[in-house]
């Protein structure tokens, strides 16, 4: 465990009761924790925009099973990424919609090129990556 260090930021009182305002919207009990959340975002961010970082995700999609073979598709694509999908979750949402979600391992530039691949398949009403590491 690293230890803790203090800093002291200047910055605008308008920009500051802003702040306040976004952490009380979103829960946080003091400034200090929304920091660190908000650091650790940019920092995750910038780290795995680079294609070699290890990294997990969570591709979350919406697609009618109707639409003309897009379930063997689908599959189709993740046998041949199965070294990328750890664990896949499917919801029968209704008559005509699927709700899944892949949670996939790998780096972050392979991640992407398979969520994207995804999403771009015709019949995929929605799709959305989340991308995150550990290191
Ligand atoms: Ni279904």
């Amino acid at each position: 465990m690293s230890t803790l260090a203090r800093i002291g930021v200047a910055i605008d009182s308008e920009l500051l009761s802003d702040f306040d305002a976004y952490l009380d919207r979103r829960k946080y009990a003091n400034r200090s924790e929304g920091f660190r959340d908000l650091i650790r975002d940019a920092l995750i961010g910038e780290k795995t925009e680079k294609p070699d970082q290890p990294a997990v995700g969570t591709l979350t999609l919406v697609y009618d099973h109707h639409t003309r073979s897009l379930s063997e598709k689908l599959t189709a694509m993740q046998h041949d990424h199965q070294e990328l999908v750890v664990s896949t979750l499917h919801v029968h949402l209704d008559h005509h919609n699927c709700l899944e979600v892949l949670v996939l391992r790998g780096s972050a530039g392979q991640i992407r090129h398979f969520a994207e691949g995804i999403i771009a398949t015709k019949g995929v009403q929605h799709g959305q990556l989340v991308i995150t590491t550990t290191s």
